[in-house]
């Protein structure tokens, strides 16, 4: 495949005969950017094509990367990027009569995950494919992504998210690779003894997969990510009823089929347990490892060398019914003895933990579990009875320990433990910062590394540079490449260090500063366009975009805000820093306490925006459906970085290396990933306030009264005492009365503890930002000393650490 514009060009039309069967003179702009993304498609397709010639000839070791989300973000603008056909691509698009841009504007952001953890997974897969490991990522090819967010009277309005409403260009269908799965029945005997037994499904569905493309950047490898979707046979659908005219009945069959995949399920503390969310789990598992043991079959014939070429991540508890699946398979399918099965079982298997929050770990009722898959129930109470004695040896007559560690919680229900069962089921276990990883080891999982703690292992999250600097902010991108001499920056982010020696130069400082405002110019127009609301480019730009949560405390922001407001409507010529308050993030549509804290943040923004005094110094603007598009658009605009949770409470974070890697200073606590991020940058280059983990944990267990911070502090009593006033709900007092009542009466997550320290050190900031010299030294240096945050590093220490595989090099197309 050639790449000047005339062939390009000549493709392209080819490909809008084909594939949309139109002309160059009636193409819609849909139908023009439907072509051009196949175009660019094609020269992927080749590489694709390569790849796994390549990957056959050598039966290398895969990595399998299995995950029940991902958030992938738009392709389009990536793959012109990994294609490197920019320029041709403007050329054609002209041709049909578009510009570029708003064509590319036409790609739909597949929002197949939540957050943190399905972005890591888009993350991970597209360094892996950058280092040449062959790997695969599995998934659910859900109807319906995480909801649209929209505000309804600052409320949260949640909205079906149709992705695929209009078909897409990224994605293959391959029907022919159907496979069935079943759920119910019951299990039988076989013939002869041991622990191999029959299930007999009471119903089964078909899972069709489809593949979209993950090219790694600067290399030819191109990997798959392979996602499955629910169809039912075409029996399902009842033309008796449909011609007696009940079309609801005759479909029924149908739905209650492809509901498996309809929807994805909204990260929700209060909604656990719902039948058809382990039902989508075991979905994915048993379509997955039906295609990986088809695909080790394909080189391989005895399972003896599987752990040897098949290494399966499991990306949280949400996929760990796999172990369950892989040992029925190879004992009831393939007729292994129980101790070989279990061997290979334990090899292949790794999970990494994203949590800290004890009411986060997944358990499942064992009376769910034994109707909707009896077979993996008695698979479970096996592993847990080998495991069980294996404690007992360890640590005779520990029965107390036993009933800690065992698979099955006891009280108040009898349950699951998915994360026991991960841990007793894999090779490696991982946290996602050094001290998520310590405190996993420490508190969450104790037992387990008391017992083996050769298993434990620490792997901090990365990022991609490509998607968060090169595509995201090509300004700062062309300033790097000019100064690094080239762009072998984006597969060795450490070479961002040689900034450093110039973070004081005039030249460089301006470069800097002109390309932060441009960036803010570029937000405040989406904000104008979004909100309404109007921002001044000039003013800082403070950015807090994460998913809604207590423990993340965009409560403690808004106390912040309040005070400010304060601040200027008791003395207009208060010196208050002129600031621009960007709001993203969505709350799961059942938890309310976070959708009030919402509700709460439009509330003081509408206040704040339209008071004549405060206005003239602060905005708010609180940009609707935070996703992967938009922190595109937010991450290169930002000045300060808010990471502010609870100490102890954030497994890594990845939007505060996002954030410091385009040269936002953070303003944060000791948790999760922001203190390597300080031990990098420096504390002179970092706002630390707050008390840590030990001591945060220390408060939550003696006696803490959150109201005497209050009555001790006028500040702060005048802000919760204008949330509670109604200031920002129209004079209604009660509609925050939750959220005011929680922190002076409860305070779960220490808002009113740190409250003081945020404010003081927000005085701080305010003060490195009057001196511009200084705050563009801190922006430059945060992005020099950052390379370490990217998800290349990230896949070395997994490789080194967990997964121990080569790459496998793709050879150049003739
Ligand atoms: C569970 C049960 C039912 C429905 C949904 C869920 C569910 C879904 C998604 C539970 C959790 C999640 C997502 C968790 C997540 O994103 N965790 C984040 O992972 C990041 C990557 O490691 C970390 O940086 C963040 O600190 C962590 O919060």
């Amino acid at each position: 495949m050639t790449d000047n514009a005339d062939d390009f060009g000549r493709n392209m039309v080819a490909n809008l005969y084909r594939h949309r069967g139109t002309t160059v003179e009636s193409a819609s702009a849909r139908d023009a950017y439907h072509t051009l993304a196949v175009t660019i498609r094609d020269r992927l397709i080749e590489r694709y094509a390569r790849t796994a010639a390549a990957h056959y000839a050598a039966n290398p070791r895969f990595v399998y990367y299995l995950s029940a989300e991902y958030l992938l973000g738009r392709q389009f603008e990536q793959n012109l990027l990994y294609t490197d056909t920019r320029e041709q691509a403007r050329v054609a698009a002209s041709a049909l009569g578009y510009p570029l841009d708003d064509l590319a504007a036409l790609d739909a952001e597949p929002g197949l995950g939540n957050g943190g953890l399905g972005r890591l997974a888009a993350c991970l897969l597209d360094s892996l494919a950058t280092a040449d490991i062959p790997a695969v990522g599995y998934g659910i090819r859900y109807d319906f992504g995480i909801f649209t967010q929209s505000f309804r009277d600052g409320a949260q309005r949640e909205l079906p998210d149709d992705w695929s409403h209009y078909g897409t260009p990224w994605e293959f269908a391959a029907p022919d690779d159907r496979l069935e799965v079943g759920f119910y029945g019951h299990t039988e005997a076989y013939n002869g003894s041991g622990p191999r037994r029959r299930w007999v499904p009471g119903e089964t569905v078909l899972g069709e997969p489809s593949h979209m493309l993950v090219p790694g950047w600067g290399t030819e490898t191109v990997n798959i990510i392979r996602l499955w979707r629910a169809v039912a046979s075409s029996d399902s659908f009842d033309l008796g009823h449909f011609s007696a005219g009940r079309y609801g009945d005759a479909v029924e069959n149908v739905t209650h089929v492809e509901n498996i995949t309809r929807v994805l399920y909204p990260d929700d503390s209060t909604e656990l347990g719902r039948e058809l969310r382990l039902k989508q789990q075991y979905f994915l598992v048993a379509c997955t490892l039906r295609d990986i043991v088809r695909r080790f079959r394909l080189r391989n014939e005895d399972f003896d060398h599987f752990a040897d070429k098949v290494v399966i991540q499991l990306n949280d508890t949400h996929p760990v019914m796999a172990i369950a699946e892989l040992m029925r398979l190879l004992v009831d399918e393939y007729a292994l003895d129980w101790d070989r099965a279990w061997g290979i079982t334990r090899r292949v298997f790794a999970y990494t933990c994203h949590t800290l929050l004890p009411e986060a770990l997944e358990t499942w009722p064992v009376s769910l579990v034994e109707r909707l898959l009896p077979r993996h129930m008695e698979i479970v109470y096996l592993i847990n009875h080998h495991f069980l004695a294996d404690v007992e040896r360890h640590f005779p007559g520990d029965h107390d320990r036993k009933r800690r560690m065992s698979l099955i919680q006891e009280e108040p229900e009898r349950r699951v433990r998915m994360a026991h069962l991960a841990v007793v089921g894999s090779s490696a276990v991982n946290g996602v910062a050094e001290l998520h990883s310590d405190l996993l080891s420490a508190e969450t999982l104790r037992d387990f590394a008391q017992l083996w703690p050769e298993r434990f292992h620490n792997v901090t999250n990365g990022v991609s540079s490509r998607r968060f600097l090169r595509i995201a902010n090509p300004r700062l991108s062309g300033l790097l490449t000019e100064r690094l001499g080239g762009e072998e920056w984006l597969r060795d982010l450490d070479l961002l260090a040689d900034l450093e020696s110039h973070a004081d130069d005039r030249a460089l400082q301006e470069r800097w500063r002109d390309i932060k405002r441009r960036n803010r110019e570029d937000l405040a127009l989406h904000v104008k366009d979004a909100t309404g609301v109007v921002i001044d480019p000039d003013a800082m730009c403070d950015v807090m975009i994460k998913r809604f949560h207590e423990y993340k405390r965009q409560l403690l922001k808004v106390l912040h805000i309040v005070t400010l407001y304060h601040r200027l409507r008791d003395d207009p010529a208060a010196d208050v820093v002129p600031r621009t308050f960007v709001f993203g993030g969505k709350a799961a549509p059942g938890y309310h306490a976070a959708k009030r804290i919402i509700a709460l943040v439009n509330g003081v923004g509408a206040a704040v925006n339209a008071d004549p005094v405060a206005s003239r110094r602060l905005r708010v603007a609180f940009v609707p459906n935070y996703n992967v598009t938009r922190a595109e658009l937010i991450i290169p605009a930002a000045d300060l970085s808010e990471q502010i949770s609870m100490a102890g409470k954030e497994a890594s974070g990845t939007g505060n290396m996002k954030l410091a890697l385009n040269g936002a200073v953070t303003v944060g606590t000791l948790d999760g990933a922001n203190i390597e991020i300080r031990d990098r940058v420096g504390d002179e280059n970092f706002f630390l306030f707050g008390q840590d983990a030990a001591e945060a944990a220390r408060t939550r267990r003696g006696y803490y009264d959150p109201r005497s911070f209050y009555e001790r502090d006028p500040e702060l009593r005048a802000a919760v005492d204008a949330i509670a006033s109604g200031a920002f709900s129209g004079g209604d007092r009660g509609a925050f009365s939750s959220v005011v009542d929680s922190i002076l009466y409860h305070d779960e997550y220490l808002v009113m503890a740190d409250y003081r320290s945020y404010v003081d050190t927000q005085d701080a900031v305010d003060g490195a930002w009057r001196d511009a010299d200084r705050w563009t030294r801190m922006s430059i240096m945060n992005t020099a000393r950052c390379g370490f945050f990217s998800a290349d590093r990230t896949i070395r220490d997994y490789r080194e650490r967990v997964w121990h595989v080569d790459p496998v090099r793709v050879g150049p197309h003739h």
